[in-house]
C-alpha cells in the first residue's frame, strides 16, 4: 500500500462522517458477529464461529441491524466490516476482498429517490474534500477526478441487459463517463429485503450505482420490506427457511418502520478516486480471495 492511498482513505472516511453528521445521521458501532446476516445467495460459503452453544455468522452486511436501528434514530450509518468468502478466482477481478468495509446507512420513512439524492450529495462532498486535501497525493498517482454532476443518469436493469448483455456491469461501467444508476431490479435478481414495488409486481424499488471508467459497482441499496407477512412471503419465494430468519421476523412482528438505505464499499470508492487497479492497494492488510497473508 502506498502512503498516498492511506491519506486519501482517511480523508474519505472523515468527509463521509462530516457530511452525514450534518444531515442528522448518528454513527453506530459495527456488528461483527450475528445470529442472522444478509443471505447473499450468490456468495455461498458461510463464515461461522461457534460460541456459547450456538453458531454466529461473521457479518456479511448490517442490513437487518440497520432496519432495527432506525426504530431508535431516524438516520443511522456504520463503517461496517463485512466478511464474504468469495471464490478464489475473484481475487483477480480487482474489485473483491473477502474482508472489506462498507459505509452502510439507512433512513427511516425514506423513499428510494431520497436515498439516491443523498448518495449523490455524499459522493460530491467526498470528492470536494479529497480535491482540497489530497491534491499532492492525486498528483503523485497521476489521477484527475472525473467531474460529478448530479443528478446522475439512470437506466433500468432491463435496459442495461438489452444494451450491454446479461453481465452488464463491466461493459456499462466502461462505456460510462459519469456514475450511472441502475434501477428496478427484478425480484429474483436480488435478496428478499429489497421492497417490491406495490404498483409493479416483480420489480423492486432498489438501485445500484456504477462507477465510470470501468471501475464497476459503487453502491447497492433500496427501499426495504418491513411488514412481517411480506418478509415471510419473500423469504419463502427464494427457497430460504423461515427458521433461519426468525430473529428478523420477530423484530418485524414487533414493528419495523419503513426505511431505505444503501451500502457503499470503501475500498472500491478509494480505488476509483485514486484510479488504482486493485482494491488490495487500498488496504494495508488486504484479504484477497485465494491468497494467504502474513499479517
Ligand atoms: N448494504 C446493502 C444495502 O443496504 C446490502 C448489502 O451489502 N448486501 O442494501
Amino acid at each position: 500500500m502506498r502512503k498516498s492511498l492511506l491519506k486519501i482513505t482517511s480523508v474519505v472516511l472523515g468527509a463521509a462522517r462530516e457530511f452525514l453528521a450534518r444531515q442528522g445521521f448518528v454513527e453506530l458501532l459495527p456488528v461483527i458477529l450475528a445470529p442472522v446476516t444478509d443471505p447473499l445467495r450468490h456468495t455461498t460459503d458461510r463464515a461461522l464461529v461457534k460460541a456459547y452453544g450456538r453458531e454466529w455468522h461473521l457479518t456479511r452486511s448490517m442490513i437487518f441491524h440497520k432496519q432495527a436501528a432506525v426504530r431508535l434514530w431516524p438516520r443511522i450509518f456504520s463503517f461496517s466490516p463485512n466478511i464474504r468468502l468469495e471464490p478464489a478466482e475473484r481475487g483477480r477481478t480487482g474489485r473483491h476482498l473477502f474482508e472489506f468495509v462498507q459505509l452502510d446507512l439507512e433512513m427511516r420513512e425514506a423513499s428510494r429517490e431520497q436515498v439516491m439524492e443523498l448518495g449523490e450529495q455524499l459522493l460530491l462532498f467526498i470528492f470536494k474534500q479529497v480535491e482540497e486535501e489530497c491534491s499532492q497525493e492525486l498528483a503523485e498517482l497521476g489521477r484527475s477526478l472525473p467531474p460529478l454532476n448530479p443528478p446522475f443518469p439512470r437506466i433500468t436493469y432491463q435496459q442495461a441487459q438489452q444494451e450491454y448483455g446479461p453481465e452488464f456491469e463491466g461493459p456499462l461501467s466502461r462505456a460510462a463517463s459519469t456514475p450511472i444508476w441502475v434501477v428496478d431490479f427484478p425480484l429474483q435478481a436480488r435478496e428478499f429485503y429489497d421492497r417490491e414495488d406495490p404498483t409493479r409486481p416483480g420489480i423492486l424499488l432498489d438501485m445500484d450505482l456504477i462507477y465510470p471508467q470501468g471501475f464497476g459497482e459503487a453502491l447497492s441499496g433500496g427501499e426495504r420490506e418491513h411488514q412481517p407477512e411480506r418478509i415471510r412471503k419473500r423469504i419463502l419465494a427464494q427457497g430460504l427457511s423461515l427458521r433461519a430468519y426468525r430473529p428478523l421476523l420477530s423484530l418485524a412482528e414487533e414493528g419495523l418502520p419503513p426505511s431505505a438505505g444503501f451500502g457503499i464499499g470503501i475500498e472500491r470508492l478509494v480505488r476509483f478516486i485514486a484510479g488504482v487497479d486493485h482494491v488490495r492497494e487500498v488496504r494495508l492488510f488486504p484479504r484477497v480471495p485465494g491468497e494467504v497473508s502474513l499479517l
